[in-house]
Parts: C-alpha cells; structure tokens; sequence
C-alpha cells in the first residue's frame, strides 16, 4: 500500500489525499509534522516539506509532482482535462491557491485561529485575522465567483469535470471553514455552492470529519 507522509490539517496533504479517493487508491497516512523533521524525512521531502509520498521504492515530495504521478499511474478519473487550454487552467488553479489563497488563509487566519493557540500555546493576533477576512480575501472571492458558471462544480471547462484545480481550491477552504468562517451566499453565491458541493464530495467528507475530530470543533 503507497504512504502519504504529512498531517492531515495540511491543505496540500488533504489535495492528496481527496486525489487518492477520488481514483479510488488505498493508501496508509504517516502524519509526520513538518516541525525539525527527521534527516530520514529529509530524503524524502528534501525541503522537510509535507506531503511526500512513497510507493514501493520511489518517494515523491509536492502534491503537484504526487497528484501528476497519480493521474499517470492511475487514469481515471482524470483530473487534468485533455483539452490543452482547459488543462492549462486547471493549472493555473491549483497555482492560485497556492501562491494566493494559501498565503491568506494559512498563516494570517488557520495558523492565528487554530495550529498557534491549540498546538504552540500562542495566542491570536486578532487584527492580522480581521484584515484577512475582512481585506484580502474578498477581492480572491469576487475573483473565483467571476470564474464559475451557474451551476458549476468546476472552476473548469463545462464547469462539469472535476480537476487539480478544483481539488486544490476545495482543500484550503476546508482550513477557512474549520475556524468558524463561511462563504456569504448573497455576495458569493456561485462559490458558496460551488464549495458545498465539493465538500460534500465522498473524497472530502472523511477528511474534514477527521480533521474537526483533531481540532475539537
Ligand atoms: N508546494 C508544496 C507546499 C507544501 C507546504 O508548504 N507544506 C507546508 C504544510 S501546509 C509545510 O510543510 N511547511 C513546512 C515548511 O515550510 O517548512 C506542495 O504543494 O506540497
């Protein structure tokens, strides 16, 4: 059975693992804590990084490189569409949350809200939450409801077919979502639902179930 290596609260480990459901792959979870990792890790995930991965003898680091490993060894269903534009912006999804909506809700709300005061005994910086919320992220809101069609339960394409991209943007809502926020369903109509039907998903139902049971919620 392949290993994913990394706890499961991470954004990137969940795009992973909501990927192996999704194909229907068994796998095992070692939960490893991306804190002082072990130099055994680091021959892994050489940047001490989770989510790496292990099937058999080959090891993989990054959830981009493990979810396009994935959907070679394991087609269907394919989560990077065929058709060379959509693909290319099922891409560009995965990147924004990535290089945008991770750099928001990560450190500025998840880590504020729940990993600094119930793992590190930190305490909440209240006005870096409420700028996020209440600053950054609207704008990265009006952005993705722009993108869907009525009705889509992708940001993709016919708006039909499941992608990467979908998969990444659900996975780090999943984090706002378990501090208590949620998605305006005047404002943000199309993104609230787009986001309900995905969670409700039976790739990401067990994970966020696990996740609210480590978190207490
Ligand atoms: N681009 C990487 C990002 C992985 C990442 O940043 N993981 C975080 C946990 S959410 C981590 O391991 N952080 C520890 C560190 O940066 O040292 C991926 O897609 O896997």
């Amino acid at each position: 059975m392949p290993t994913v290596y990394g706890v499961s609260l991470s954004p990137f480990v969940r795009k992973v693992r909501v990927a192996l459901a999704e194909k229907g792959i068994p796998y095992d979870v070692d939960p490893v804590i991306p804190v002082n990792v072990s130099a055994e890790y680091r021959k892994i995930s050489p940047l001490g990084k989770v989510p790496a991965y292990r099937d058999g003898d080959m090891t993989l680091a990054d959830s981009s490189v493990i979810i396009n490993y994935l959907d070679r060894t394991h087609p269907n269903p394919p989560l990077y569409p065929s058709e060379p534009y959509d693909c290319a912006r099922a891409l560009w999804f995965e990147e924004y949350m990535d290089g945008g909506l991770v750099t928001v809700i990560g450190p500025k709300i998840f880590f504020q809200k729940m990993v600094g005061p119930k793992f590190f005994n930190q305490k909440t910086d209240e006005a870096v939450v409420k700028k996020a919320v209440e600053e950054e992220l609207p704008p990265m809101f009006d952005y993705l409801e722009g993108e869907l069609k009525d009705g889509a339960t992708s940001l993709v394409g016919n708006g039909k077919q499941l992608t990467v991209g979908d998969i990444a943007v659900g996975s780090i809502f999943v984090n706002l979502f378990h501090c208590g926020y949620g998605i305006d369903t005047a404002r943000w109509p199309k993104l609230a639902k787009y986001l309900a039907a995905l969670h409700e998903r039976p790739s990401f139902r067990p994970l966020i179930a696990e996740d609210r049971g480590m978190l207490g919620l």
